[in-house]
């Protein structure tokens, strides 16, 4: 029908998503890898959309935000966190924003325990001894990792993804301590000990997982202070955003062996990020893909399109990120 939207997508999304999208909407056939920047802003110039679909990956910063044309109406970002959208910015124009929460939290979490295990049980230096020199025998001493079930794990940020970690890390055994802003209703707490806290939660945990959202207010959450107050082979690990995380100080701490080793899927300023983390012995890393299944990047696009289609009939979508304060 001639009365279609427009819908621009920074990058490509799952086949599924696309095929809906391509029925439902005036597609302009994006690229699979990342629009952003200027490039974003010629694309938008030029096809006009109303509702504009961006990754994590698209940095929409106050010059992107003051760039669109008039004609965009609402932002979806496929994903649940937002501090890649200048938030201020958007309101100013009036542009409403919805994120796409829930449809990720489980496999958020099943990946932030591989970290856990990974970190742990040295994963990637096992991988990289089966590959290159196991021809003879492993001495009973040789890479020895550190037992991950029945330890106890503290975690950063009690929100749907901190509860579904605390969840499988009781299937482990593991005694879990929660710091959050404040204390859940007991019914949420996934048996976890709420510590008020930060100070007095880190000298206990001996894996310290990060949940709470990026953005100005949790910068360097952890930093050299924090690390130091760790408990000496403490394991350090982060699926949510790189900016919660003092990378100079993670990596002295590692190399005092104050702590073990840690497990990362994000990082600061992904993919140019820090070259040591690529290469740390004691570095378990994945390249930021805590929603990186076919279920959950197909879900999570289309609850993106379920938001942009209510919104569009002039009901309220449901994912609604508020305007800042
Ligand atoms: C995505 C994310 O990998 O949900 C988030 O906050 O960071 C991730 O799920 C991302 O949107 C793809 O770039």
């Amino acid at each position: 029908p001639a009365s279609r939207p427009r819908l621009l997508m920074s990058q490509a999304m799952t086949a599924p998503v696309m095929e809906r999208a391509e029925r439902d909407y005036e597609l302009d056939p994006p690229p699979v890898r990342l629009l952003s920047g200027e490039a974003l802003l010629d694309r938008c110039r030029q096809f006009r959309p109303e509702m504009l679909m961006v990754t994590s990956g698209t940095t929409v910063g106050t010059a992107v935000v003051e760039g669109l044309p008039s004609t965009v109406r609402l932002l979806a970002t496929v994903s649940v966190g937002f501090d890649h959208i200048d938030r201020d910015a958007l309101a100013r124009r009036g542009i409403p924003l919805c994120n796409t929460p829930d449809v990720l939290t489980e496999c958020n979490a099943d990946l932030t325990m591989l970290l856990i295990l990974g970190a742990c049980r040295r994963a990637a230096e096992h991988t990289a001894l089966l590959r290159d020199r196991w021809h003879e025998p492993m001495a009973m001493t040789e890479l020895l990792g550190i037992r991950a079930s029945g330890r106890t794990l503290g975690i950063v940020g009690m929100g749907r993804i901190g509860r579904a970690v605390a969840r499988r890390a009781r299937g482990f055994g593991m005694r879990v301590l929660y710091c959050n802003r404040r204390r859940l209703p007991p019914g949420l707490e996934e048996g976890a000990e709420f510590v008020a806290d930060l100070r007095d939660l880190l000298p206990r945990a001996q894996i310290l997982s990060l949940h709470a959202p990026g953005g100005p207010a949790t910068r360097d959450l952890i930093g050299r202070d924090e690390l130091a107050l760790l408990p000496r082979g403490a394991v350090l690990v982060n699926a949510a955003r790189g900016s919660l995380l003092d990378e100079d100080a993670l990596f002295d701490a590692l190399d005092r062996g104050h702590l073990f080793a840690a497990g990362l899927d994000v990082f600061r300023n992904e993919p140019a990020i820090d070259g040591r983390f690529r290469t740390h012995p004691r570095v378990f890393a994945t390249p930021h893909v805590g929603s990186a299944t076919s279920e959950t990047r197909t879900a999570m696009g289309m609850k993106a399109l379920d938001n942009i289609e209510l919104f569009r009939r002039g009901e309220p979508p449901p994912d609604l990120v508020p305007p800042p304060a």
